[in-house]
């Protein structure tokens, strides 16, 4: 697992040098005009980026989780915030994928592998997040076809994709009663909010999907009635992970940063990287920048294996590398004193991009939850 072959070592230079190219000169102009940059996500595609683990019969790459973990740490070196988004489509080109019938997988994953179309995850409500289970949109059978009404919440890249998976309620209340629908953004009912206005996370939108009365054909319905909140949490534990990795990714290259920034800058007559007390302070972050990637590593593993403890691996990777990300991250800023609070160093912008990562895809208190039940077997 840590001694790259040859082609693990290609997959990972190829997102390292793709994100040096077109996202790192970009990121902080980018957070700052709030731009998403659909043109270099497709580019990123036609290297197999938009489907990094789903079939190749359908234009997916084919990968495992542990190539996708080492990818997204690298582009997130680049720009954490669109590495994250494409992280998001990743996870539900996966959900297509894995509980689409031949058929649905033959007509959405072609275009979201190669980025046509852009994908968009929709389980949060305004009064369901981290108890997601209690969500309430509807879907009502009426004929062949189902009718969604709902309100969904943050939804990231909502208004520019074409593929929403919808967490929407076919049944009685509680996780059992929970279907996954696919909508596809021209369909009529279909609304979005305005774009959110971030701390970070600017270089891709956040919005509220409105559905009001949205007909969908019953071929829509990915992997059966009730399946609907199993779906949304399988393909969280591979999106747990690629958060994760996109936290140490930005909070690496924060590290790399500050290192450049200790060995020009001078005070008390030496450069600031002689000074044992920055040194033991470098010292700790490689160290847990080091720890979060074994346990992300081993958290991948586990999911390309299918292994019982996956879900509480996934967790832990989760809550431990975006804690520690966001910490190294911000202990880089400090390490650049007044610049590293100013935007043009680009630190700033890393620290609030990785900030959300302790919150989203399940918050690192749910994350403690679903580790917390492994412990105590409930
Ligand atoms: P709440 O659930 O209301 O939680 C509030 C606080 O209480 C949190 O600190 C939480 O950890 C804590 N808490 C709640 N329950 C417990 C408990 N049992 N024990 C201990 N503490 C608890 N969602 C999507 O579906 N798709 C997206 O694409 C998406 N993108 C997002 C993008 C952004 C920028 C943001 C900010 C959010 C996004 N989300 C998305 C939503 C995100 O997943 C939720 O915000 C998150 O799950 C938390 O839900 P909530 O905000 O409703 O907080
Ligand atoms: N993987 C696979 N299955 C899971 C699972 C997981 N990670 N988590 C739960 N399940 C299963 C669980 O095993 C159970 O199955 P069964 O009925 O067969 O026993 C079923 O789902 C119901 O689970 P629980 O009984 O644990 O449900 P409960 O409501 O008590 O708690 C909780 C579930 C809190 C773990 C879940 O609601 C959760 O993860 N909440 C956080 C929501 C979240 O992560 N939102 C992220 C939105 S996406 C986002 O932010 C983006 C940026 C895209």
């Amino acid at each position: 697992m840590f001694a790259l072959d040859e082609d693990e070592r290609a997959i990972a230079d190829t997102a390292a040098e793709f994100a040096a190219e077109f996202l790192a000169p970009h990121a902080v102009e980018w957070d700052r005009e709030k731009h998403f940059p659909v043109d270099v996500l497709r580019k990123a595609a036609a290297l197999g980026m938009g489907g990094i683990y789903v079939a190749e019969d359908v234009g997916g790459s084919g990968l495992r989780r542990v190539d996708a973990v080492r990818i997204f740490e690298k582009l997130a070196g680049g720009d954490p915030s669109v590495a994250a988004y494409l992280s998001i489509h990743n996870m539900v080109a996966w959900m297509i994928d894995t509980y689409g019938s031949d058929e649905q997988r033959r007509r959405w994953l072609p275009s979201l592998c190669a980025m046509d179309e852009f994908g968009s995850y929709c389980l949060t409500e305004p009064g369901a997040g981290s108890d997601a289970a209690a969500l309430t949109t509807k879907a009502v059978r009426d004929g062949d076809d189902w009718l969604l009404t709902g309100v969904k919440q943050f939804i990231s890249g909502a208004g520019t994709s074409g593929v929403y998976v919808v967490m929407a309620r076919t049944g009685g209340p509680g996780p059992s009663g929970i279907s996954a629908f696919v909508v596809e953004k021209d369909t009529a009912g279909l609304s979005f909010g305005p774009n959110e206005i971030k701390m970070g996370w600017n270089a891709q939108p956040t919005r509220q999907v409105i559905l009001d009365g949205v007909r969908v054909p019953a071929d829509h319905l990915l992997g059966g009635e009730g399946n609907g909140f199993r779906i949304a949490m399988n393909g969280l534990n591979g999106g747990r992970i690629n958060i994760a990795a996109c936290s140490l990714g930005g909070a690496a290259a924060a590290f790399d940063t500050a290192v450049r920034y200790l060995a020009d800058r001078r005070a008390f007559g030496a450069r600031l990287l002689d000074a044992q007390a920055l040194q033991f302070r470098l010292a700790d972050m490689r160290t847990d920048l080091e720890a979060a990637r074994v346990l992300l590593l081993r958290a991948a593993a586990a999911l390309d294996a299918d292994a019982p403890d996956k879900v509480s691996l996934c967790a832990m990777a989760k809550k431990f590398t975006t804690d520690t990300g966001f910490a190294v991250a911000n202990d880089a800023l400090q390490l650049l004193g007044g610049y590293g609070y100013l935007s043009e160093y680009g630190l700033e912008k890393i620290v609030r991009d990785l900030r959300v990562h302790q919150i989203l895809e399940g918050t690192n208190e749910v994350m403690r939850l679903v580790i917390a039940r492994s412990v105590v077997g409930a």
